[in-house]
């Protein structure tokens, strides 16, 4: 097969000074950040469904993306055609993992057995440029939500069929994920949620998520898959309400159904601003949980209320989220995963480029400066200092439960009022960010 990109080499870490608009200015694999090497902080995952198979298509107008080495065709030939096309450009751009859905690697066919078959098809390739390449899969998920039988949900439909048909993919999924060696499995809702109440059992769908939750979970066990299963909150679109809308309320879910052991969160960015949070919210109240698993890192457009999925280069928005994730220990199974598209605008190969190595370089501007603020110490010898009431005396007897309201009552009688506060210091903390930016 030609190149896909004959003109690209491989993207060199050039340096800060660099002029080159494809090279790495801050991304150098090897450089040990915080003790450990940049490329194993931020395991950066190229999707394969924005990247190769979007097509720039939007509600107003036609795809517009000119991929050369793909003939439009939903034949299997041009799957494991393009499969190459996309291990050339991960390699050449030298990201460590990918992810995919099982519709975007290989196309559906007439019966289950025969989509199976094109699946099998396909992952043989991918298995073979994995090897060739080195290139790990870093998940595997299902679309269950574009084919028109999931019009009503899948494991949420009204429909028991659909289910059943459901199950059947994501056991597939599942295997294939295995055989590929992914490092973990991610449940996004789809179209688990409800465009109506009026039509809708809330209660009943939910129920029968968790049971779906656990027959995955049987059937992971059963053919001994080790990986991590993730979820991806979002609250909306492309229905009203899906079921997995915020982090916490992924947690409650969880909780509530004994499936907590088994899962941890997969935070994407854009969906955070759509659930009303910020993503370092998101990845706070998963970490808080000990659920914080993997990133899927994009950005949305403040004039613009939807999932936009646009390549992330805002430098706050990398050093937020990286203060969070080397607070709770770093990644284990997960990684940072470009869910992210280049604009319809963009349509030249070469933009794919462009796109990556922004987002690769914000990431790694944004660990070096989370790192240094961490080094630094002040951030968090401020916020430990906020809370030295609890440390001792008062504070540490309330904190190990050994106290009675009609204690506290007492105590607060004694003294007549309780000590001052002091300031909250925002501004003076915002000016420290600063310093390291
Ligand atoms: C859609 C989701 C999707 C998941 C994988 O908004 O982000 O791309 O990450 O199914
Ligand atoms: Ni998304
Ligand atoms: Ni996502």
């Amino acid at each position: 097969m030609k190149p896909a990109f004959p003109s690209i080499q491989r993207i060199a870490y050039e340096g800060v000074n660099s002029k080159n608009s494809l090279a790495f200015k801050h991304y150098n694999a090897e450089e040990i950040v915080a003790g450990k090497a940049m490329r194993d902080h931020l395991r950066f995952a190229v999707v394969y469904w924005h990247s190769f198979r979007g097509t720039g298509s939007d509600p107003f107008g036609a795809g517009t993306m000119q991929r050369p080495w793909d003939d439009g065709s939903q034949s299997v030939r041009n799957a494991q055609r393009r499969v190459r096309a996309a291990f050339e450009f991960i390699s050449k751009l030298g990201a460590p993992y990918y992810c995919w859905h099982d519709r975007d690697v290989a196309p559906e066919g007439k019966t289950l057995a025969e989509t199976n078959r094109n699946l099998d098809a396909v992952a043989e390739v991918l298995k073979a440029e994995q090897q060739r390449t080195g290139i790990k899969l870093l998940w595997g998920t299902a679309n269950l939500f574009s084919h028109p039988r999931y019009v009503h949900g899948a494991s949420t439909s009204c429909n028991a069929e659909i289910f059943a048909y459901a199950a059947a993919q994501v056991k597939k999924a599942l295997e294939v994920t295995h055989v590929l060696g992914g490092a973990g499995y991610t449940f996004w809702g789809g179209r688990e949620g409800y465009q109506t109440l009026l039509n809708t059992d809330l209660k009943r769908e939910q129920e029968h998520l968790a049971k779906f939750l656990h027959l995955a979970v049987a059937h992971k066990q059963a053919i001994g898959f080790k990986g991590q299963f993730y979820i991806e909150p979002k609250p909306k679109e492309p229905t009203k309400h899906q079921y997995d809308s915020d982090a916490a309320a992924c947690l409650n879910f969880l909780r509530e159904y004994d499936l907590l052991p088994h899962f941890k969160l997969n935070i994407e960015t854009n969906h955070a601003t759509l659930a009303g949070h910020t993503v370092q919210h998101e990845l706070e109240v998963a970490g808080a949980a000990g659920a914080l698993g993997s990133i899927d890192a994009n950005t949305g457009d403040e004039l613009l209320g939807w999932d936009t999925d646009q390549f992330p280069t805002n430098i706050y928005l990398t050093t937020y989220t990286m203060l969070t994730v080397l607070k709770y220990g770093g990644f284990k199974t997960g990684g940072v995963n470009f869910d992210a598209k280049v604009r319809r605008e963009s349509f030249e190969p070469i933009d794919l480029f462009y796109a990556h190595i922004g987002g690769m370089d914000a990431f790694a501007r944004g660990l070096k400066i989370a790192a240094a603020i961490r080094q630094d110490g002040r951030l968090a010898e401020f916020v430990m200092q906020r809370y030295a009431s609890w440390d001792a005396g008062l504070g540490a007897k309330i904190e190990a439960g050994k106290t009675t309201f009609r204690e506290l009552e007492a105590y607060v009688l004694k003294r007549g009022e309780a000590d001052a506060n002091v300031s909250g210091r925002q501004e003076y903390l915002e000016n420290l960010i600063n310093e390291f930016i």
